[in-house]
């Protein structure tokens, strides 16, 4: 693990780093009232928050806080509402378990809520309003998630190693075990709690050996050494599970749900588990999926088989996530009608109803698979009656995996926003995982991070700021893209106007552009196999039965309409429509549910052909104009970001055009047709 010094390395201390304030008048404004901070209350969450806030405002005013009594009443007063007689009861009613309010008050500031949690998030806020250098007289704000669950899911092995991890090794596992120094561990849970994430699946959904033991009394003591840590800062510990651990740790012959013992087997390990992390969040579960083991295997359906967990973590209020990622991964492609995009509609949509109440199913925000471009699964929308999360992939497995830039807040905001029309208008995916479409006990967002042991966290600088977005967006989906772009600019690096602009314009525009040079509209994949990185336009690991493009020397594309594979079906009638249409179809998302031909005219005017080169001659460009606008913020960020950043753009100038140059070949090669600018295409 890299070595690692916490208040003086930038790239550590992400958006936590705390600059002295620049503005003198607000310095002096700030050190009159931020002096003292006292405290009302004692749990082990409200003494991470006054560590926060200590550790903030020391940094920010270059001057450690007094900490006073809790009868002293002026300065920073943290605790929980009842210990404050201002509060009217309006202002305690709009907040909820997790919400805080932060009130100016006859020269106090009050940081308070009614959960340890309320109140450590009014701490994190409170410091990025200071941060931010927002003046005393505008710190009132009440707030609330809009989110119940706000998740993170590991995908740590055991082994040290992290699947599709780009920033290094497992800060929390190595030479299957545990690591033993938990700092970086603590740092972690600020990091995640400063942006009010509350829940954390700390093993890989793809369960191995080492990790089914997980649930076993060898490991259960270290999981709740972490589950500890994590409590104090509002962060709820889940596991993965492996569906046929009662074979494989329990020595029961079966793993199928119905059977009695296999039921006790768990309700067993469920008290035990509980026995030493009274709090645990419950199971994430991968089942049937990609050689992973589940209810299938025994001729019963995901309901019976996420149910029988629900049942036995019911009684300590624990949940089953259970996740539909489920398609054959073998499947043969020249059947007209068989399409991966499908799968997991229909596997799950004749379920609807079936799942217990505290099951959860975590679907992928697209059908397919965390492509640069996809459209939202039909499940949302579809589902009616079960509890649903939403699962993005903060860690960039096919989007450049850390060596690119790709800011994926843009993508997040399509599909927070996508609208399924499933119960008229305005049906959003926001508002349906948020419970606000169809009631559900329990719903909200997950997404798969992108740390590792890495000194930056992430391996690029610049994708802290899809971790930052992810928990921003999680916390408040409304909350508007630019403001939260700025937001990590000014909290990660500075407020010179240069900087947030020159920044600002890398990351918006970082999405599309590694689309312009990669996979065209949104025909997906066309990755190296196995590890996804680099072009290969045929590449596909299941590749036995052909190719996701379906290129050939006419032209490219899947039919999706309901001439086709009849995917367009699975969503409501408004969206089924405009995308059978080809004409009302979005252009990006063509190829996704078209087969056109190489010389169909697109909006623009120009052939599909053409797009085609001339997009991946502009993303090579777009990527130098980033380096541009890097290179002229030399003398205004240190010499250690400056360096890392360039680095990683010098990368993926190259990439991109080696990307470039194998797509625009592969598809000159194929439909014969020059390009019109004659430009060079191998
Ligand atoms: C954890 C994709 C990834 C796998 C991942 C899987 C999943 O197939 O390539 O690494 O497995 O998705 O989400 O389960």
């Amino acid at each position: 693990m890299s070595t690692v010094k916490r208040d003086t390395n930038l790239s550590y201390n992400c958006w936590l780093g705390y600059r002295k304030i620049k503005n003198k008048d607000l310095l002096i404004e700030y050190k009159k009232a931020f002096s003292c901070i006292s405290v009302f209350g004692e749990t082990k969450t409200i003494d991470a928050a006054l560590y926060e806030l200590k550790y903030g405002i020391s940094k920010m005013l270059g001057k450690t806080p007094r900490i006073a009594g809790s009868e002293s009443s002026g300065g920073i007063n943290i605790g929980l509402v009842d210990r404050f007689d201002i509060l009217s009861s309006k202002e305690i009613n709009d907040i909820g378990d997790e919400g805080f309010i932060i009130k100016n008050h006859d020269k106090r500031i009050i940081i308070t809520g009614k959960t340890g949690r309320g109140i450590l998030y009014g701490v994190f806020t409170f410091l990025r309003l200071m941060q931010l250098e927002r003046p005393v007289s505008s710190m009132n704000v009440i707030d609330n998630p809009v989110n119940m669950l706000r998740m993170v899911n590991q995908w740590d092995n055991m082994d040290g190693t992290i699947e599709r991890g780009y920033a290094g090794n497992s800060i929390f596992y190595r030479n299957n075990n545990f690591v033993r120094s938990k700092k970086r561990i603590r740092d972690y849970a600020r990091l995640l709690a400063s942006v009010g994430i509350n829940g954390i699946v700390l093993n890989n959904v793809n369960v191995h050996h080492y990790e089914t033991r997980m649930i076993t009394k060898t490991f259960l003591p270290k999981v709740a050494a972490l589950a500890d840590i994590f409590r104090e800062y509002g962060i709820t510990v889940f596991l993965s599970v492996n569906y046929a651990s009662p074979v494989e740790i329990g020595g029961l012959p079966t793993a199928d749900p119905l059977d009695t013992a296999v039921r006790e087997w768990w309700s067993g390990t469920v008290k035990e588990i509980y026995s030493y992390i009274p709090d645990f969040g419950g199971f994430l579960v991968k089942a049937d999926s990609e050689y992973r083991p589940g209810p299938f295997t025994y001729g019963r359906n995901h309901a019976e088989g996420a149910n029988m967990l629900a049942s036995v973590l019911k009684p300590f209020n624990g949940i089953v996530i259970w996740r539909c990622f489920v398609y054959n991964c073998l499947q043969d492609w020249r059947d007209r009608e068989t399409d991966r995009a499908k799968a997991a509609y229909d596997n799950f949509m004749p379920l609807d109803g079936e799942f217990l109440d505290n099951v959860i199913l975590q679907i992928k925000n697209g059908p397919m698979d965390f492509q640069v471009r996809e459209p939202v699964s039909p499940l949302f929308g579809g589902l009616k009656k079960t509890n649903q999360m939403l699962e993005l992939q903060i860690t960039q497995e096919y989007t450049g995996q850390q060596k690119h830039v790709c800011y994926l807040v843009p993508q997040w905001k399509e599909v927070l926003d996508f609208d399924t029309y499933s119960k008229g208008e305005g049906s959003t995916v926001k508002r349906i995982i948020s419970g606000r479409v169809y009631p559900q006990k329990y719903c909200g967002i997950a997404a798969v991070s992108n740390i590792g042991d890495d000194e930056t966290w992430t391996g690029h600088i610049l994708a802290q700021a899809n971790l930052y977005g992810y928990g921003r967006l999680a916390w408040n989906p409304d909350m508007d893209m630019n403001g939260i772009t700025d937001e990590w600019i000014i909290l990660t690096f500075s407020d010179h106007p240069t900087v947030v602009k020159n920044i600002k314009s890398i990351l918006l525009n970082s999405w599309r552009t590694y689309e312009n040079y990669t996979s065209p509209l949104g025909i997906g994949w066309m990755v190296n196999p196995g590890h996804h990185y680099g072009p290969s336009v045929d590449g596909y690991e299941y590749s036995k039965w052909g190719t996701y493009h379906r290129a050939d020397c006419f032209g490219i594309g899947v039919d999706r309409t309901v001439k086709g594979t009849g995917y367009t079906a699975q969503y409501h009638k408004r969206n089924a429509d405009m995308y059978d249409n080809i004409e009302s179809c979005p252009e990006e998302l063509l190829l996704f549910f078209h087969r056109v031909p190489y010389n169909y005219r697109l909006k623009s005017g120009k052939t599909l052909i053409q797009h085609i080169y001339d997009t991946h001659f502009e993303g090579v460009e777009q990527v130098r104009e980033f380096k541009s606008k890097w290179l002229s913020l030399k003398d205004l960020i240190d010499p250690e970001r400056f360096e890392h950043v360039l680095d990683r753009l010098n990368t993926q100038i190259e990439d991109a055009i080696e990307w470039r140059d194998v797509v625009n070949t592969y598809f000159y090669r194929k439909s014969g047709i020059p390009d019109e600018k004659g430009r060079k295409i191998y």
